[in-house]
């Protein structure tokens, strides 16, 4: 941060370090993720009733949702205008335009600029002009997030000029709603905090072991019998969740008009939804309800819990095929996004070994092992992806064997060098740095339980990643889409409980992703944090506070 402003800054200097010092005071940008460029200037704007927001037609949904939140917090009327005459100053007004933005901001990127007596957000795209809105709602005080109106507010907030754009196109955050369903207004909670983080991709985890959660036409025996499981299990208290159905069993899923609802809910917020299908592992939901697809045989029944019961299928049977292409074909037409996550992780050593079916198939197509004839399995869904004008992501272990020609990898436990350097493209998610089912310290008595197969994902820890993996020659460095934070749900019984794994772990992730890689300053983000978490408070959404930081807000720990 101080580079980049030292280099902007010819004037007020004694300004602009006193907002590297105390960006946490609220009168003075405490913006994340952190902006590319940030000149602070001297005065401040001021919101008054009749605030009127211009928006030319690309910036439109943008104005309208800021002239909402807008509304919420200070009761004025702020109106949008669609026209702007040619000779009208533009004085108390916040104009929207993609008129004369620099193309060099790229597909994300805008400029804002704050003056005493306007404020003008400008990019060559919607999405950048979403972006600026957020960090627009990041310079007012933080009671603009308040969810009813604020008596007496001053809602001004400091002249500044901004140039920003990500550092990388891929800013995700994934959610299981295998192991524990969450509710499509759930969701959109999430949603929106992500927008608040500039985060652009959901990864959303609808089918595992223990739980199928999408509604697919041509197979209703998923949602009659993959989407419930016998009670909570995993150990949990069974009080600790709502996601029960009237007759006790536990779980749900999405029908197709919900997931079409939360597209668009995602979309309005430059959010691109990636639904994951796990195949062929972690597939024992699936599996109890079409059990003759299974590479084991029983038993077939939803569990309760991890552990054994990877379900598989089998790749030696032309019905699996027909049944997964058939799968696909709906997710596509729901998601209108570019990729399609197919899971691929963990696939049981014995299950494919012990059937002779599969034996058989890897003779006759020279398999040497599990390995190949998982790559052998990949490549042939591969085909049906690619020839439906999507692309096939997978977790790392699609790699083994031969990753298909066009597939995306997920580097969870390695393979990002190995995939880059042959040209594919690699979403950086490595458990060291974007595990938020891992404790968030190592005090575990002090946390509710949480994954204890490796250290604590400590927010200092998320806040150090760099996506980019040394030694990747810069001219592969491209293939780095980007990265992303996984919540595992085996432990996560509640949104709260959710939440509280998520932030404020995905605000250090957001910085991460978006912000230059040489402005990471530590002692910054947590002053900037705090004033984070009072935003976090007015939008009601729960987080943990690490008592040695601190605070002026209130947090608490989870409803578990
Ligand atoms: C491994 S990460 C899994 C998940 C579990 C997680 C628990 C990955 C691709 N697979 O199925 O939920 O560990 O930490």
């Amino acid at each position: 941060m101080k580079s980049t402003i030292k280099k902007l800054l010819v004037g007020p200097v004694v300004i602009l370090l006193a907002a590297a010092t105390f960006a946490a005071d609220t009168n003075l940008p405490a913006i994340i993720p952190l902006p590319q460029q940030m000149e602070l200037r001297a005065g401040v704007f001021r919101l008054a009733p009749d605030t009127e927001i211009f928006a030319s037609y690309a910036s439109r949904q943008t104005a309208r949702q800021l002239a909402a939140r807008l509304r919420t917090g200070t009761g004025y009327p702020l109106k949008v205008v669609a026209k702007w005459g040619a000779n009208r100053a533009v004085t108390n007004a916040i104009l929207f335009t993609t008129r004369d933005a620099s193309t060099n901001l790229g597909a994300e990127g805008y400029e804002l600029t704050v003056a005493d007596n306007s404020v003008v957000v400008r990019a060559p795209t919607p999405a950048g002009l979403f972006y600026g809105a957020q960090t627009l709602l990041q310079l007012l005080p933080p009671k603009i997030f308040s969810t009813n109106q604020v008596a007496n507010g001053d809602w001004q907030m400091p002249c500044v000029h901004i140039e920003d754009w990500p550092r990388f196109k891929w800013r995700g955050l994934m959610l299981d709603v295998s192991r524990h369903f969450f509710t499509k207004s759930e969701v959109e909670t999430i949603l929106d905090a992500m927008a608040l983080h500039k985060l652009n991709v959901f990864h959303w985890h609808l089918t595992d072991d223990q739980g199928w959660r999408i509604e697919i036409k041509k197979y209703l025996r998923l949602t009659q019998i993959s989407a419930w499981r016998a009670g909570v299990g995993f150990g949990l208290d069974s009080n600790s969740t709502t996601a029960y159905a009237p007759d006790g069993r536990y779980g749900g899923y999405y029908t197709t008009a919900d997931i079409r609802e939360v597209v668009k809910y995602a979309a309005a917020r430059h959010i691109t939804i990636v639904p994951e299908i796990e195949m062929p592992g972690h597939s024992m939901a699936a599996l109890a309800a079409y059990p003759q697809l299974s590479a084991t045989s029983g038993p077939f029944t939803v569990p309760l819990h991890g552990g054994d019961y990877h379900g598989t299928y089998n790749p030696a049977n032309d019905e699996t095929f027909k049944f997964l292409n058939t799968v696909l074909a709906e997710v596509f037409q729901l998601f209108p996004g570019r990729y399609v996550h197919i899971g691929g992780d963990e696939v049981p050593n014995d299950a494919w070994k012990n059937n002779p079916e599969c034996r058989a198939l890897m003779q006759r197509e020279g398999l040497k092992n599990k390995e190949e004839l998982q790559s052998w399995f990949t490549k042939r869904i591969e085909k049906f992806v690619s020839e439906n004008g999507k692309t096939l992501i997978g977790w790392s272990e699609i790699r083994q064997g031969g990753l298909p020609q066009n597939a995306v990898l997920m580097d969870w436990k390695g393979g990002a060098m190995e995939a880059a350097s042959a040209g594919h493209d690699v979403v950086m998610s490595p458990t060291a740095f974007c595990y938020l089912d891992f404790y968030q310290s190592s005090n575990f008595l002090a946390e509710p339980r949480a994954a204890i197969w490796s250290r604590p994902l400590t927010l200092p820890k998320v806040y150090s990643f760099d996506p980019m993996p040394t030694n990747l020659p810069p001219q592969l460095q491209s293939h780095i889409l980007g990265a992303q934070c996984n919540l595992w749900t085996e432990l996560v019984p509640n949104l709260k409980h959710a939440e509280y794994m998520i932030f404020p772990r995905e605000c250090a992730l957001a910085e991460v992703v978006w912000s230059d890689q040489n402005s990471r300053d530590w002692n910054d983000f947590q002053s900037r944090l705090k004033v984070d978490e009072q935003r976090l408070d007015e939008l009601g959404v729960n987080y943990r506070h690490d008592p040695a930081r601190p605070t002026s807000a209130n947090s608490s720990t989870s409803g578990n």
